[in-house]
């Protein structure tokens, strides 16, 4: 049986959750493939563990997922370690990145193919084509290189989530104890990372998700999802849900079966959704949803502004007021609405960047001031290639251009602008990226975040009387003072950490 080293790069060491995406990988091939999983995340030294086993001679295949940002501090450079060392093994690279960047990374010369979107029928596919000397030009959901050609081959439907392999959980067990992937997070002490659905049915032209999942969703069951829930209770002790999804909520009738079976089972949980598809659902299912420990959703407001949600192909009902009316809504229900903002996207003059920068903050000080629990990630606009969308055309309008290198996004300054801290926008000047910096630091410090759980209620105090009178007076300029606590006391960022 041809052997396949499966490869999950170092994303959040201090905070490892269930590599899901190289477990779906794995589910795929299992029983026709052997395979070993390496995790960055639990590794001193990863590059030697591959090396090791690539220096067995039982490998013939070296399979990486990679997202954005601080993953590729890893899977680039060992990619173009073990091409350097192991030139006959076959590497193929899947995930958002290569998902959405394949030209750069099949160019770099060190990755073989790029699996485009849902990996569960393609990596098997080509791994027989490639065992047997099959074409594998036909073969949906692949990405690879003709001389000078990068060549897609068709997208495939999205599969029915029911019908896909269940994920080798005592596979990866034997590698890693599973149960050192159950966490401490606000939710619970063993936190479960779990992907119910993929795509998402809206085109927002920010998301990384519509390039890949052109406006496509599919979802487990809710007895599937509550029978792999019960499995990591019982068998690893998992308390708490993490919902990993891109949009969790779009189907009522499965949240409300999906709630009204966990709720037994005395487990906090929280996922991403949508404000107008939640607005939808009734007072039952909010009501349900909190009982069966719903606490937190994560929701993507973007901005008050209704003609820049439109620019941003926001889709759906969305509006300014209904994120308002919204946020109060949620109130009484006792779940805390955690409202993503994305500022700074372009605009045609620097003087419009600069007016809808100061609405949003004011905008956001109305939502606090509507439900102050309502939790608040701000990000930095950083593009993805959303070809076709209004937004992206300005963006390239800009000069903006992505790398040409694999190599150049590990630079320190590309490194950054996946984290959405510092991006290269020509658009966004450096006193623009200090106002919404600052702003920033100045809510983390009036309001600091209910999800950190490090920062206890003496630290909170201590915190908040000290931004109180900047947040007051609205003098947010240089908060040196909240910046240097923030930074001593490790204030958790979901927008850096992730949730
Ligand atoms: C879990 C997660 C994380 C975890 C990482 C866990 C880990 N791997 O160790 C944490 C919390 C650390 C994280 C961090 C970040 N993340 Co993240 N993360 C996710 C999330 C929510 C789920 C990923 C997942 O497990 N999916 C489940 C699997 C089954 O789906 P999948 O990954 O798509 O895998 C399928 C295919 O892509 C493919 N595939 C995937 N890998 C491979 C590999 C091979 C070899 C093959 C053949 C196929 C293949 O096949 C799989 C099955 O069909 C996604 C959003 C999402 N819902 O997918 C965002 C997402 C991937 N993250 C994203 C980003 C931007 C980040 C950050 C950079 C910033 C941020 N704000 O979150 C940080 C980086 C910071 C850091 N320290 O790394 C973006 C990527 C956007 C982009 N431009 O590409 C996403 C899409 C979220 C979003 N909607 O914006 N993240």
């Amino acid at each position: 049986m041809p052997n396949v080293l499966l490869f999950n790069p170092r994303s959040a060491p201090s905070k490892p959750r269930i590599p899901n995406s190289i477990l779906a990988i794995a589910a795929s091939i299992e029983g026709e493939f052997g395979y070993v999983i390496v995790d960055g995340n639990r590794e001193k030294d990863p590059l030697q563990k591959i090396i090791d086993y690539l220096s067995s001679g039982s490998f013939n295949y070296f399979a990486c997922t990679s997202m954005p940002g601080p993953q590729l501090r890893q899977s680039i450079p060992i990619s173009a370690r073990i091409r350097d060392m192991f030139p006959e093994i076959v590497i193929i690279w899947g995930g958002y990145f290569p998902s959405n960047q394949p030209r750069v990374v099949l160019e770099s010369g060190t990755v073989d193919f790029v699996v485009n979107g849902p990996g569960d029928k393609c990596f098997p596919a080509l791994l027989r084509a490639l065992q047997t000397g099959a074409p594998y030009e036909l073969i949906p959901n692949l990405v690879y290189r003709s001389g000078s050609e990068i060549i897609h081959t068709k997208k495939d439907a999205i599969y029915d989530q029911d019908s896909l392999p269940p994920l080798p959980y005592e596979r990866l067990n034997s590698f890693y104890p599973i149960r050192h992937y159950l966490g401490r997070s606000y939710l619970g002490t063993r936190t479960i990372a779990y992907h119910s659905s993929i795509g998402c049915p809206f085109t927002c032209s920010f998301c990384a998700v519509v390039p890949i999942y052109e406006g496509r969703w599919k979802g487990k069951s809710a007895q599937a999802v509550y029978k792999d829930i019960v499995y990591l209770k019982q068998r690893f002790g998992g308390n708490a849900i993490e919902f990993h999804d891109n949009n969790f909520f779009v189907s009522e009738k499965r949240t409300v079966e999906f709630a009204s079976l966990i709720r037994k089972e005395n487990m906090v949980w929280w996922g991403e959704g949508r404000i107008d598809t939640i607005s939808r659902y009734s007072d039952e299912t909010l009501s349900l949803m909190r009982e069966s420990g719903c606490k937190m959703i994560f929701f993507g407001a973007e901005t008050g502004n209704d003609a820049v949600l439109k620019r941003m192909d926001k889709g759906g009902t969305q509006s300014g007021a209904q994120i308002k009316s919204f946020a109060e809504r949620l109130a009484p229900f006792d779940i805390i609405p955690e409202y993503s903002f994305v500022l700074g996207t372009p605009a045609d003059t620097p003087d419009q960047v600069q007016k809808q920068i100061d609405e949003d903050i004011a905008f956001i000080r109305e939502i606090k001031s509507i439900n102050p629990r309502t939790e608040i990630v701000i990000y930095v606009y950083s593009p993805v290639p959303t070809e076709g969308s209004e937004m992206y055309r300005k963006v390239l309008e800009s000069g903006f251009r992505f790398p040409k290198t694999l190599n150049e996004w590990i630079s320190p300054q590309w490194d950054s602008f996946d984290l959405r801290k510092n991006p290269l926008t020509p658009w966004l000047t450096p006193a623009m990226i200090d106002t919404i910096k600052n702003f920033e630091t100045v809510l983390n410090g009036y309001y600091p975040t209910v999800s950190d759980v490090r920062l206890n209620r003496w630290k909170r105090g201590i915190i908040r009387s000290l931004a109180f009178l900047r947040y007051k007076t609205r003098l947010y300029g240089m908060p040196y003072e909240l910046k240097a606590l923030q930074v001593l006391w490790k204030y958790r960022q979901p927008e850096i950490e992730g949730f």
